[in-house]
């Protein structure tokens, strides 16, 4: 008996963001939402240390990775296991591909683990995701910034240089995108809007603050956000009322250069 591969391109949405910005919440309403338009989309869970998800992965790495196992092995404490773990992604990205390639869907969201800097910054990370986008298959990025943890100019920029360091890291296209707009009220809605549009608008809000960065280095750092599209306009989402899932699509096909069927 032959089994036909299907070799057709896959696209991958790599949701990223610090821990608890909302990445598997996201996973969860966006691939709703993309089902909701008959779109043909699977989930892979990345994190081999999470407990409970809000959806069900229909690839999931803890099929072949046991966190308890590695913790019981090697007598290791949660972040070293993580560490471990992920280290182990490696050894067993060849059966989570077989498993893209049985499922054969046309869009992949990618859940990468809670602990941010696992996936980024170990050598492990960028490694599994050029594994799985291959040759043929196209990758973007969703940075998430959760609002409430960017409440002053300071903290909003510190995110902001996250997101501008893992994309160094990882070679792939990557869009910024506010979450839980559910919870950000009007008149906070307006000054996050204004500073992540206007370099300048930032700028003078960093001065104003109290603990501030040097003029200087204010001045600097929002001109670099600025020159390599880390202040733009970056659509506010909610993955609890799906506010804004159909523009978080259409920003991924950018990514992807997918011209058909834009959304958003
Ligand atoms: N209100 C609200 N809560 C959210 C939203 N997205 C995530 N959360 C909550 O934020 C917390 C962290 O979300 P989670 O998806 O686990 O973050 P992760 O660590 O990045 O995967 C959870 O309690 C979520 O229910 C959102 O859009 N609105
Ligand atoms: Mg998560």
């Amino acid at each position: 008996m032959f089994f036909l591969r299907k070799t057709t391109m896959v696209k991958f949405g790599f949701i990223l963001g610090p821990a608890g910005s909302g990445k598997s919440l996201m996973t969860a309403a966006l691939h709703h939402w993309m089902e909701l338009v008959e779109l043909d989309v699977a989930t892979l869970n990345l994190d081999p240390g999470v407990k409970v998800l809000p959806y069900a992965p229909d690839i999931d790495v803890r099929e072949y990775i046991d966190i308890e196992k590695i913790i019981d092995k090697y007598m290791l404490g949660p972040n070293g296991a993580l560490m471990a773990a992920m280290d182990h992604v490696l050894t067993v990205i060849d059966k989570i591909i077989d498993d893209i390639e049985a499922l054969g869907p046309e869009y992949v969201l990618v859940d990468t683990p809670g602990q941010m800097e696992i996936f980024a910054y170990r050598q492990s990370g960028p490694v599994i995701q050029k594994l799985l986008l291959g040759n043929d298959n196209l990758g973007g990025g969703l940075f998430l910034i959760d609002p409430t943890l960017a409440t002053t100019p300071s903290s909003f920029v510190s995110i902001l240089l996250l997101a501008l360091s893992v994309s160094y890291r990882l070679d792939l296209p990557q869009a910024l995108l506010i979450t839980k707009g559910d919870l950000v009220e009007a008149e906070f809605r307006k000054k996050i809007v204004a500073w992540s549009e206007d370099p300048e608008a930032l700028y003078l809000a960093l001065l104003n603050e109290p603990h501030q960065l040097e003029a200087e280095l204010g001045r600097e750092i929002t001109q670099v956000l600025a020159n390599h599209g880390f202040i733009g306009e970056f659509p506010l989402v909610s993955a609890e009322t799906n506010e804004n899932m159909d523009v978080a699509f259409g920003i991924l096909q950018r990514m992807w250069g997918d011209d058909h069927q834009v959304f958003g």
